[in-house]
């Protein structure tokens, strides 16, 4: 049984923002999709996939999906980085769709069946203060979610990580990371006003909005490791279900100083890519949850491992799922959160509608729970005409500044 590859398409569209798609066709006329969405870096992963990989690819067995992965990963001797595992990640996608369309079964039924009913999923909110954060949440209990990303404007700084410009009025798809205004935006940062200022925020949540809601933040990598461990032991009383990347990520060293203060649940890793990187991070159990996307850590296949090795260690998954994962990349994803064991949380941002124009999905959403649906495959095809409408944009995503002008990790 062969399904012999006889096209690889780079697709490139921006319905309301950019998204790289790879397209595998076989001799038979089987599509497969792959996300190789890398933010602001787009046409770097376009390149690597139309000008290194599709030649490779041509003429291979689309059943081949192990050997695929490690041919691309061992052949280029240029090893992990997000721009080259974002491209294998896109192949490996659209095998495991190809697979599954031959089969007539969905991913998720390939990667071992269900293990779940359905995967719970965190929305975002924001807001220029608390009464605005406040309608914004508002808004998003009212569609069902159980769980919330809390991210608010410090006072006195004017802005802050993840919140959309001007009042949110509690609008869906208020916040973009990625601006299509010229060159990077720059925004200011001072971390003693946000570390005053947190406990605060989550202080008048939980007063507002009781003890039930799963409450979440990003600190977005700008903390130094005492002030990362100081945040998690002030954040201790409103029990979080986790702090997010609250110092950079390349520095394991850090999080061990974060643990001896506090208990505080700790997301790492949308920004790492690798088993390799992560291992540090599990075997020393200094992570609750791995906080990776199936899009830029080497597709379904080696996101897996990395979810099989923190399972050892009972430390969960919790899938990076913003804007920029392609709605491709966000149906790869539910499938393996409805397969795997150790599955935490699902990251659910959610795409403009114009995404949905060029993105036709099959996944569901109910009362804070989402499936990825049983048609075969990944559930997602492409819209060649409703793309053509939205050619690319240059987009960048901002750069941050201290008060004075160093810049500093946005
Ligand atoms: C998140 C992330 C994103 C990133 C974005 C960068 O937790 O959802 O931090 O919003 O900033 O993916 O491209
Ligand atoms: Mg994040």
């Amino acid at each position: 049984m062969t399904a012999t590859i006889r096209s690889a398409e780079v697709l490139i569209s921006s319905p309301s923002r950019n998204f790289v798609t790879l397209r595998l066709t076989t001799e038979d006329g089987v599509v497969g999709l792959g996300d190789a969405t890398l933010n602001g870096r787009e046409l770097a992963v376009a390149s690597y996939l139309r000008d290194h990989v599709a030649p490779l690819l041509i003429g291979r067995d689309a059943h081949r999906i192990e050997d695929t992965w490690q041919l691309l990963y061992r052949s280029a001797y240029w090893r992990r980085g997000p721009v080259t595992m974002t491209a294998i990640a896109a192949v490996d996608m659209a095998l495991w769709d190809i697979k599954g369309r031959l089969t007539g079964l969905p991913v998720y039924q390939l990667l071992g069946g269900a293990s779940r009913t359905g995967a719970l999923v965190y929305a975002h909110a924001s807001g220029a203060d608390l009464e605005d954060l406040g309608d914004s949440v508002r808004a998003r209990l009212a569609e069902g979610y159980r769980a919330i990303r809390l991210q608010v404007a410090v006072p006195g700084m004017g802005s802050g990580y993840g919140i959309s410009s001007g009042r949110s009025t509690g609008g869906r798809y208020a916040y973009e990371p990625a601006k299509r205004a010229g060159l990077a935006v720059e925004e200011g940062w001072d971390s003693a006003r946000y570390l005053r200022y947190m406990p605060r925020m989550f202080e008048w949540a939980r007063a507002e909005f009781g003890p039930d809601v799963a409450l979440l933040h990003d600190a977005h990598h700008r903390l130094t490791p005492m002030q990362a461990a100081r945040l998690a032991r002030d954040l201790e009383p409103f029990d979080l279900f986790w702090l997010e990347d609250c110092t950079p990520a390349e520095n394991p060293e850090a999080l061990r100083l974060v643990r001896q203060h506090s208990v505080t649940p700790l997301a790492i890793g949308e920004v790492m890519n690798s088993i390799w990187d992560f291992a540090p991070l599990i075997q020393e159990q200094l992570i609750d949850f791995v906080r990776a996307s199936v899009t830029h850590t080497g597709g379904i296949t080696h996101l897996r491992r990395v979810f099989d090795l923190a399972a050892l260690h009972q430390i969960r998954s919790g899938s990076h799922g913003p804007t920029d994962i392609s709605p491709v990349g966000m149906s790869a994803a539910l499938h393996l959160d409805l397969a795997i064991h150790n599955f935490g949380i699902q990251e659910y941002m959610a795409h403009q509608p114009l995404a949905h124009e060029v993105f036709r999905t099959s996944w569901t959403y109910q009362d804070g729970m989402m499936h990825p649906g049983d048609e075969p495959g990944l559930g997602v095809d492409y819209d060649d005409d409703a793309a053509a409408r939205f050619p690319y944009e240059p987009a960048y995503l901002p750069a941050a500044r201290l008060i004075d002008g160093t810049v500093h990790d946005w």
